[in-house]
């Protein structure tokens, strides 16, 4: 434990500067004494010395916003609108993002914004230049078009580096290349259509919800499918599996609590806490994923005053002792193995070349036991959760609208039919399938809001046509939300809010998305688009067919989510899916059902 923490540095240096400015002032009362036989009074330059820095701050903004007013108008452009927010420095809006954060539905607040300035705007907290957009023709010059100039930037890499490290998440320029090179041979066609490790995960999945199912209980599919999700990727990427899914699922909070051993795992009789908890590796491994996330996630969220949050302790420090202490020694081991094997001059075959994880195939290219470490945390951070909370979408949607469930086995049982187990050309001619997917990621992606650094001043063009283009100034944060973007009425037509896949099939599918394609990203676009993507339709698709082959109707039980899970009766007097859907999305680096999504299911005959 370091008494260094995160909250004792930013103490440290923001103290500092009253210090050198005391310091400065006195030299310069010195100076005029000695100098210039000035001899002001002492209460003189303590209102100096009081009032200057309001002064400076004042005048250096003023004098930035002149400029910025300046260079705009040079380049024919405008600065973006402002949001006139009540608060003093705007921090109405961090209050306003806050409380969405603990009782909100994503984007609360912004949509409000949206209507009445515009999908572009300076959010202006704290006169930060904060260039707030959904328009798709700027999210395309960030991620694709003008993708040089920008960056994550180092004030996020800080943020997140006690999580993250220098992963291909968390790293730009020259180092980002690096780890998107070394990773990327892993995710070649050859690689992600092995689906035996799917199917046996699936296997054991499938046969805890019958269990369960069968002794009358309800099932937190979110949490069943993020161990079918973390068993997958520890097993591809570092070729040892958590087993989370022998550690015995949760009961409803409402069930007695008189459930000791749990009957219905493949190790029967794992130990329960009375209240249906399992003490397992697996369990803190997923708790210290979450916790890890979410201590990251907190930081984003509370800006510049986070480090106020961690003056007694380093939030990640707890969750990254239980990662790393699985992890490092598996590295570590390959590491060892590796540098045996080159010294023996041993060959892999081809038939093992097949199998290799990515840890195999990275220990080839490096033996930093820390690079490792860190590329394969962030590939696993950027694949488990991400899979799970949209599989778990796609299961809400399913139990809410039987027509589509009752589609999609139609269109399984014609590719595959009743038990054949799905190949990858199976898969790919699922069109329905590809559609009900899409349109679960279109109304839900799980990275709502994205944010990167401008590093040059450039201009982007005015959403309205008659209108100057928008000068984004250098150094600006640009946040953006494909969440808000994907159920605009202007780009996706009157019924952005309903849930229809056919819009990814029939005439609208020309009519939007064709001439736009940047109205759709939830995999974001261009250089650093999702390295996954390919691998998360493969995986989702396999256990959905998986699933709907051995059951034929989901029901949603919203009332078992524990109570503060619960969606405010309020919400049902709102228009779209704020009003329409029951379950209570939650946000930390990605969004996820607060409170699981507990269902039951039919098996199939
Ligand atoms: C439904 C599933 C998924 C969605 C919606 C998704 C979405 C995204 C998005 C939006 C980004 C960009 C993040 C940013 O700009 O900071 C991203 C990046 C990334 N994703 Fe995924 N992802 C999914 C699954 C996966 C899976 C299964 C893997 C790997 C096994 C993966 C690996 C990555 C990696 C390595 C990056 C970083 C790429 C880079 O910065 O160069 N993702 N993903
Ligand atoms: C930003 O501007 C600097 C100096 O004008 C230039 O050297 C650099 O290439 C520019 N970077 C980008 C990404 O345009
Ligand atoms: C469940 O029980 C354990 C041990 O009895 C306790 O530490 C934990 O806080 C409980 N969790 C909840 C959600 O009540
Ligand atoms: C899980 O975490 C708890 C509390 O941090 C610890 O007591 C226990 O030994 C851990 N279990 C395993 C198997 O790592
Ligand atoms: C990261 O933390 C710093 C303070 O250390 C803060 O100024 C900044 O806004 C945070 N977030 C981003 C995206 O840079
Ligand atoms: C789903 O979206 C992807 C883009 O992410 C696209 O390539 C694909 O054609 C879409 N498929 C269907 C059936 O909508
Ligand atoms: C666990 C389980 O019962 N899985 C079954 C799901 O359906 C397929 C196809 O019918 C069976 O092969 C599995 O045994």
């Amino acid at each position: 434990m370091t008494i260094f923490t995160p909250g004792v540095v930013a103490i440290t240096r923001t103290l500092a500067l009253p210090g050198i400015f005391a310091v400065g002032t006195v030299a310069v009362r010195r100076f005029l004494e000695k100098y210039g036989g000035l001899v002001l009074p002492t209460w003189l330059f303590a209102t100096i010395y009081v009032l200057s820095p309001p002064v400076l701050i004042t005048c250096r903004i003023l004098v930035r916003d002149w400029r910025q007013r300046r260079d705009a108008a040079a380049l024919g452009a405008r600065i973006a609108p402002r949001v006139k927010g009540k608060w003093f420095a705007n921090l109405g809006l961090l209050k306003m993002m806050m409380n969405n954060y603990y009782r909100g539905y994503p984007a609360d607040g912004l949509f409000n914004i949206m209507e009445h300035q515009g999908p572009v705007f300076n959010m202006n907290i704290l006169w930060q230049n904060m260039v707030f957009t959904c328009q798709p023709e700027h999210i395309q010059l960030i991620l694709a078009t003008d993708f040089g100039n920008y960056v994550k930037g180092e004030r996020f890499q800080r943020n997140m580096s006690s999580v993250l490290g220098s992963g291909v998440f968390n790293s730009d320029g020259d180092m980002w290349k690096f780890h998107r090179s070394m990773t990327r041979p892993f995710f070649s066609r050859d690689k992600i259509i092995h689906f035996d490790m799917f199917d046996r995960h699936a296997d054991s999945a499938i046969s805890l919800m019958k269990a369960r199912f069968r002794a009358g209980y309800a099932v937190d599919f979110q949490d069943l499918i993020g161990r079918f999700t973390l068993d997958s990727a520890t097993e591809f990427l570092l070729g040892s599996c958590v087993n989370s899914l022998t550690a015995g699922l949760p009961y409803p909070h409402n069930v007695a609590p008189n459930v000791v051993f749990d009957s219905s795992t493949s190790n029967a009789g794992t130990l329960l806490s009375p209240n249906g908890t399992a003490f397992s590796l697996a369990r803190n491994f997923s708790n210290a994923l979450l916790d890890a996330q979410e201590a990251v996630s907190a930081r984003e969220r509370f800006s510049m005053i986070w480090p106020m949050l961690e003056i007694h302790k380093d939030k990640t420090e707890k969750p990254m002792k239980v990662l790393n202490g699985f992890i490092q020694p598996i590295v570590n081991e390959a590491v060892a193995k590796m540098r045996s094997q080159k010294e023996c001059g041993e060959m892999k075959g081809p038939d093992e070349e097949e199998k290799e994880t990515l840890l195999d195939q990275l220990v080839k290219q490096t033996d930093d036991p820390v690079v490792l470490k860190d590329e394969t945390l962030n590939i696993l951070i950027a694949g488990r959760d991400t899979t799970a909370a949209t599989l778990t979408f796609v299961v809400y949607f399913l139990s809410m609208y039987p027509d589509t469930m009752d589609r999609l086995r139609e269109e399984i049982f014609e590719k595959v039919g009743p038990s054949k187990r799905p190949t990858y050309d199976d898969i790919r001619d699922m069109k329905f399938l590809r559609a009900v997917i899409n349109e679960t990621l279109r109304l839900y992606p799980v990275v709502p809001f994205n944010i990167r650094e401008c590093t040059n001043a450039t201009t982007w063009p005015s959403p309205d046509p008659t209108q100057p283009p928008i000068y984004i100034p250098a150094g600006a944060i640009v946040p953006w939300s494909v969440f808000m973007m994907h159920r605009r009425k202007d780009l996706w037509g009157p019924d952005a809010e309903v849930f229809d896949p056919d819009r990814f099939l029939d005439d609208r599918l020309k009519t939007y998305l064709v001439p736009r394609p940047f109205i759709f990203l939830p995999f974001n676009a261009g250089a650093r688009i999702c390295l996954g993507q390919q691998f998360a339709y493969n995986e989702m698709s396999f256990i959905l067919v998986r699933l709907i082959q051995n059951f034929t109707s989901f029901t949603h039980f919203p009332e078992l989510s524990p109570p503060e899970f619960q969606v405010p009766p309020e919400w049902k007097s709102f228009p779209g899916r704020k009003g329409i859907d029951k379950f209570f999305p939650k946000m930390t680096l990605t969004m996820y059902s607060g409170g699981g999504l507990w269902i039951k299911a039919q098996e199939a005959e």
